[in-house]
């Protein structure tokens, strides 16, 4: 069976051979900068937006460096207080809404429709437009380095009242309001995008219930991208509008809500939290199954276990203001505890996916177990501060900054290196080098743990957060010393794996389409795969047709399993 029109059979026999044998065929050479810029093809794009995402990322640790070291020692360092609250705003912003978004809405373009047996995206200029309205957006925010008074400084949450023209009056400040808007809605429309292409592209065979867990995953993400974006970006404008037409929406003095701000802000904010982890999720267990040589453990109740995840999660944003007395705190309290058994049922299964595996140990499934690992530490300090009685002791503290680092550091990031090691020979033709690959690992979890471990104590004896200094006699200074040691042992991280990267692009292992013994279609093309995606697609009979294509007795057994199912019914 091959699912090849016509006229794609055509443009195959057309392609001239490759002009260079060793090296591998390639999407994106030999097409110029006027191509890149052009271009609407899903790879492409998808490609352009990790790259740019990743460079955000280093920026993003570079002012992540700046803080820690001005926090070494009580006293100035290296900024003042006022550069302090520029610099860890744009951190956190750049983190969030340039890096860790963005980067998985990348994955989606470039996986998405291979995953499902497409030939591309559902709305490729489209695509083309939401990554432009990202690269725009994010400058626009970056700009503000550029000014005179400096980028914004209100917190990467930009907290009404603090956030209106008397208090923030910086130019800075609207530049990142305008970067949200812009951003938001290069994020809406990649999200658009994804459910398109999820819902109409999928190549004959492949049911819902076939797709690999990582394009389910996008699915519920880009649905939640759906609710929780347009607020935040309507709550942008709004603010726009207070602080540039006298609009008085979030202005007390004029009859305005300064509270509504933190609730639009956390009903985009609670679900943007799994919009920066169920891509991650997804990752991991495609990572899981294939080097436990495995087929996803419980695929249904992981799929379902994403459903209830992402419905709870918008009902939930009140836990991040149980101290401004505006939220019912039994309510909300109770329901984000309840998050924790969904959670809970994809940790067994990605267990049970191990379990009794055949197990290898290679870069990405080193990533993957650092996420099981940090992961589940966030979750346990994460349902610490769904207690509001703890949560008033804890809320602003250190406590805070450790636990949201370990759920996206400790888990996105590492489920991203994860996702990097794992598809860059798909996407590039060749393998990252494994030795490289273990010391970046090694670097990078230690340094972590370093950094942020001691960070739930020091929170916990009561230093807040985003604060420039501290005093010698609060004793935090031996702590806040490790932290820095850990950060820049991360910042050194990046070395063994921009070093990976280049070497191993020009002189890496050549991959072959199938290098790690892949289950999803993804791995049934070449590495990297042309234009149109396939050539051929294998049968689609499960949600792992390569894996049954190389266990044919396997797949014969399905074949007659399947054939006995159709005729029952
Ligand atoms: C490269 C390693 C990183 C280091 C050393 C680091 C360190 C820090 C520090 C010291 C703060 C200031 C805490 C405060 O004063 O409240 C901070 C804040 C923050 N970080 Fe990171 N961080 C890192 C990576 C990340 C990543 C990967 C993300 C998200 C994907 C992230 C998201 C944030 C956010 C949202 C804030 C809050 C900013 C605010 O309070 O407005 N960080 N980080
Ligand atoms: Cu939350």
């Amino acid at each position: 069976m091959t699912t090849l029109d016509d006229d794609l059979r055509d443009e195959v026999a057309s392609t001239p051979p490759d002009d260079e044998p060793d090296r591998p065929p390639s999407s994106v050479r030999g097409r110029g900068l006027l191509g890149l810029l052009t271009s609407t093809d899903h790879k492409v794009i998808g490609l352009m937006y990790i790259v740019t995402a990743l460079l955000f990322f280093l920026l993003g640790g570079a002012l992540a460096t700046v803080v820690r070291i001005e926090l070494y020692s009580p006293g100035t360092q290296v900024v003042e207080p006022g550069a302090y609250n520029q610099v860890f705003t744009m951190h956190g912003s750049v983190m969030i809404y340039l890096f860790i978004t963005p980067v998985a809405f990348g994955l989606a373009n470039y996986l998405v429709p291979l995953q499902i047996g497409a030939k591309e995206m559902a709305f490729p200029r489209l695509n083309a437009l939401g990554y432009w309205l990202f690269l725009f957006g994010g400058l626009t925010m970056v700009a503000g380095f550029l000014t005179a008074d400096g980028p914004a400084a209100f917190g990467w949450t930009a907290y009404a009242p603090l956030s209106e023209a008397i208090r923030s009056p910086a130019i800075g400040h609207d530049l990142w309001l305008f970067s949200i808007v812009l951003t938001g809605t290069g994020t809406i429309t990649a999200a658009v995008n994804v459910i398109a292409t999820v819902l109409a592209m999928r190549a004959s065979g492949m049911s819902m219930f076939r797709m690999p867990i990582f394009s389910w995953n996008m699915l519920v993400t880009s649905v939640l991208v759906l609710i929780a974006f347009p607020v935040l970006t309507a709550a942008s404008v709004m603010m726009l509008a207070d602080r540039n037409l006298d609009a008085q929406i979030f202005n007390a003095e004029g009859g305005g809500q300064p509270i509504l701000w933190q609730h639009f802000f956390w009903f985009f904010g609670h679900p943007e939290v799994y919009i920066v982890a169920l891509p991650f999720f997804g990752i991991v267990t495609e990572v899981l199954a294939v080097f436990s040589s495995r087929p996803v453990f419980g695929y249904r109740g992981l799929v379902l276990a994403t459903f209830a995840i992402a419905s709870l999660s918008v009902g939930v944003w009140g836990h991040h203001m149980f101290t401004t007395g505006d939220a019912a705190t039994g309510y909300f309290s109770g329901l984000s505890l309840l998050i924790a058994v969904p959670t809970g049922v994809k940790f067994f299964n990605w267990i049970g996916t191990m379990w009794g595996g055949r197990l290898r140990f290679p870069t990405p499934m080193l990533f993957t177990i650092g996420f099981l690992l940090l992961f589940v530490m966030g979750g346990v300090t994460g349902v610490v501060l769904a207690l509001p009685a703890l949560d008033f002791q804890l809320h602003d503290s250190y406590f805070v900054v450790a636990h949201f680092h370990y759920v996206m550091f400790g888990g996105s990031a590492f489920a991203l290196y994860a996702g990097i090691y794992y598809w860059f020979p798909k996407a590039t033709g060749r393998m990252l080098h494994e030795g490289w690959g273990r010391v970046h690992f090694v670097m990078t979890f230690v340094g972590f743990n370093t950094t942020f471990l001691v960070q739930h104590v020091l929170g916990a004896q009561g230093m807040p957060r985003r604060v420039a200094d501290y005093l010698p006699e609060d004793g935090f200074t031996f702590l806040n010393r490790v932290s820095t040691v850990g950060a820049l042992i991360m910042a050194a991280s990046v070395f063994p794996l921009a070093w990976n990267v280049w070497r191993s692009l020009r002189r890496g292992e050549v991959a072959g389409d199938d290098p790690w013994e892949g289950q999803t279609l993804e791995w049934a093309t070449t590495s990297p795969p042309p234009p149109h995606n396939f050539d051929a697609l294998p049968p689609i009979r499960s949600n792992r047709p390569v894996w049954d294509q190389r266990h044919p007795t396997r797949k014969r057994a399905r074949a007659v399993e399947a054939q006995a199912e159709e005729a029952a019914t």
